[in-house]
């Protein structure tokens, strides 16, 4: 090192065990004050190789223990902006120090936590010196370091350079993180979900890479190249095996955050940054005494987090989007004399009925595309609009910073059940408010949860809330069963499915979703007015991928499942003849609902339903509920309808279950028991396949499409017999 030593006596070499720490900082957060009372007069002055940077170097000690302290150039950020921040950048990739001092000025803290973000990006081995505490503390700001240590994942200490206060504990800190190779995690940083699947993309692409990932950090590399930050361009360029590539992914992703939100990716990131660093700010620092100066930001999180009225405004909020998403969507004929999915819905039974002169002709095309085609794309698209409207609100609430604000008025209760406060969102829009909602936006809206374990147990639990497509079940077996205890059953029903829900949360917590809740901070970001062209294109862009994606599927499955329901196809002619036969006195439209019962009791769904009667009896539960509740896994809204065929009520219209009703009501084999356990199962079991199949994208894996199917099914059914069983024993007695 080209200097000048200020002390005889320093030793020329440092021992081999001596921790190298360097120290890095904004200007004036108080760097020279602490290098200077870490060294003494142990130091040496000079430039950086090749720049006319000044460099310093000392020795510090504690006990035998021998330190090398660096003193980086001040810098507010590790972008290759400036000299400063190559030099900085570049001595901490090229020379890996065991120690990273990063000094904060603890009374301007969100600006100084923008380089601590991007030192934790590079997962530097980091020590965070929470600088002027007095300043900070005289200008009332209570800061807890205990829980921003826990959040960043670093130690963090508290000194006052100028005194040389807690250079001790500095030292302390350095040896810990040197000696145990304590990093933040390169996951610590999270970019909010869209940014996240881009990175995630190009960071496989450059791990790939072994020149690339031999020398440097993959999901670095990835983030810097989305930066579009030419230093690490170059150097990437000078060790890739295959830099077209990495070019490629790297442009692709760049465009694909461009293309969402319609700002250069690089502002995008450092708009992330800023808002974890201010959520950061918000979680370990109690707000200034009055008099203290605030912005419009910090104004109105003073009203919207408030202890008292940040809940209540969210519950207004979230009573409001629920009732708009289904109301405007479903319910309010605004739309030419009727609401959007009336629309929908009549669209395809204009379909439906223009094919009926096949019915006739072709049979087997009528059915297979009146039910399986029509009937199937049919289901999917009647949601359009229900989704559309339901991300509308929710993108508004978003680009606002709402949503953001949401997390920490409701983390705390939630976090006791293995989820935060972001979940409820997902569960209300699934019907967590007592009914109406739906799983299928409600597992979309997972999305806005940035914390992956959080996210997956969120996602599994969402579709036990009722959806708008249980309600019609209740209400048909209630009228039957509980006709003086309407409400209250209702109730009970919406109770039962949040007590499930979160007791299935923590369970899934504490034996799947294993692992510690990492705590983690929640990005602030400051408010913004949303502009309808970035709502409207962030709507668009997410229905559109609903449509694409869960409309193939459904309709793959609607086949499959209309195929098992219709063949094998007995001859109606032979059946009839041999209903007629067997009852002389029965009337033509009882011989009529005789064959589809029969035809349907032989089909492979019929088979299928007969075959799990000793299994389904247990709960109690004969083989024309099996085939309804098999319907069900395709959607819910055909259960009241597959159970009024499958009970040959004739004529049941799927909407009005009156008639099923009446009919269970005076059913001997039908009681109370049996109705509340059919109730409970098909709350329980069983996601329909179109949130099966958002449950996939979402979690990027069958493995959990399934899992949610199975450990669903399985508890309805626990559930269920013990409901049947308990209950028949009251019945009983
Ligand atoms: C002057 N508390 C307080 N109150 N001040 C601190 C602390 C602290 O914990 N730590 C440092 N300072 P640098 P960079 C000064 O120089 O170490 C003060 O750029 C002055 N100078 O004493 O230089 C420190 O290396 C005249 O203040 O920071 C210094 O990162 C009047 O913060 C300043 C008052 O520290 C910057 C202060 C002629």
């Amino acid at each position: 090192m080209a200097g000048t030593e200020t002390r005889a006596n320093v030793p020329v070499r440092p021992s081999a065990s001596a921790v190298r720490a360097a120290i890095a900082g904004n200007p004036n957060s108080g760097k020279t004050s602490i290098f200077n009372h870490l060294t003494g007069t142990i130091q040496s002055v000079g430039n950086w190789p090749g720049v006319t940077v000044s460099r310093k170097e000392g020795r510090a000690f504690l006990g035998d223990r021998e330190f090398v302290i660096i003193d980086l150039p001040g810098t507010y950020s590790l972008t290759a902006y400036s000299l400063e921040e190559v030099v900085a950048r570049n001595f901490l990739i090229d020379k890996q120090p065991e120690a990273v001092i990063n000094v904060l000025d603890a009374s301007n803290l969100e600006r100084n936590l923008y380089l601590t973000v991007q030192l934790m990006e590079m997962n530097t081995p980091l020590v965070v010196a929470l600088n002027m505490i007095d300043v900070a503390e005289r200008r009332q700001l209570k800061i807890d370091a205990a829980h921003m240590a826990e959040l960043l994942g670093v130690p963090v200490v508290r000194t006052m350079g100028n005194r040389g206060e807690g250079m001790r504990g500095l030292l302390e800190a350095c040896v810990d993180v040197a000696d145990r190779d304590v990093r933040p995690g390169v996951q610590r940083i999270h970019y909010g979900h869209e940014v996240e699947t881009e990175v995630r993309a190009l960071t496989d692409v450059i791990a790939s890479d072994a020149g690339v990932s031999d020398a440097y950090l993959p999901r670095w590399v990835a983030v810097k190249l989305i930066e579009k930050d030419e230093e690490v361009h170059k150097s990437i360029r000078a060790v890739a095996t295959d830099v077209a590539a990495i070019d490629e992914a790297a442009d692709k992703a760049i465009r694909a955050i461009e293309r969402h939100f319609k700002e250069p990716a690089e502002i995008i990131i450092a708009e992330r940054r800023y808002g974890y660093a201010a959520g950061v700010v918000r979680e370990c620092v109690t707000p200034a005494g009055e008099g203290a100066i605030q912005d419009v930001t910090d104004q109105i999180d003073s009203i919207v987090c408030h202890r008292v009225v940040g809940p209540l405004l969210l519950a207004g909020i979230v009573y409001m989007l629920f009732a708009a998403v289904f109301k405007v969507a479903d319910e309010w004929p605004w739309l030419f004399g009727r609401s959007p999915s009336g629309w929908v819905a009549t669209f395809f039974e204009r379909c439906q009925s223009a094919i009926s002169p096949l019915g006739a002709k072709a049979p087997l095309l009528y059915s297979l595309l009146h039910d399986g085609v029509i009937g199937g794309v049919g289901g999917v698209m009647v949601f359009v609009p229900l989704i559309f409207v339901m991300f509308m609100f929710v993108a508004i609430l978003e680009d606002t910073g709402y949503i953001a604000r949401v997390a920490f008025i409701l983390d705390r209760a939630l976090k006791l059940f293995g989820l935060q406060g972001k979940s409820i969102l997902a569960m209300i829009v699934a019907g967590g408010l007592g009914g109406g909602g739906c799983a299928v936006p409600g597992v979309m809206a997972t999305r806005t949860l940035r914390e992956e374990k959080d996210r997956l147990v969120t996602m599994l639990v969402t579709p036990l809330m009722n959806c708008g497509a249980k309600i019609p079940v209740y209400l048909m077996l209630i009228a039957a069963f509980f006709a003086n205890h309407q409400a209250h059953m209702m109730f009970l029903m919406w109770a039962l499915s949040w007590v499930v829900a979160l007791g299935a949360a923590w369970l899934l917590r504490r034996f799947v979703v294993k692992g510690e809740q990492t705590p983690f901070v929640m990005e602030l970001p400051a408010y913004h007015m949303p502009t309808v062209k970035g709502v409207l294109l962030h709507t668009g862009e997410r229905t559109w991928m609903y449509v694409k994606k869960a409309g193939t599927i459904i309709l793959a499955v609607n086949l499959i499942l209309w195929a098992a329901m219709y063949f094998p196809r007995i001859d109606a002619g032979a059946v009839r003849a041999e209903l007629v036969k067997a009852n002389p006195g029965m009337s033509d439209a009882d011989v009529d609902n005789g064959v589809a019962e029969i035809r349907l009791s032989r089909s492979i769904a019929g088979r299928l339903g007969t075959a799990l009667t000793p299994l389904s009896k247990l709960a109690g539960f004969d083989w024309r509920t099996n085939i309804a509740l098999i319907g069900g896994f395709a959607a819910k809204e055909v259960i009241v309808g597959t159970m009024g065929t499958a009970y040959a009520m004739g004529e049941i219209d799927p909407g009005t279950s009156e008639t099923l009703s009446q009919h269970l009501a005076h059913d001997s084999d039908w009681n109370p028991v049996r109705a509340l356990a059919l109730m409970i199962f098909v709350m329980v079991y069983a996601p329909c396949l179109v949130t099966t199949a958002v449950i996939r994208r979402e979690s990027g894996k069958w493995r959990w499409a399934l899992f949610a199917l199975a450990y669903t099914s399985v508890l309805a059914f626990v559930l269920a017999v013990l409901v049947y069983n308990v209950g028949s024993l009251f019945l009983a007695s």
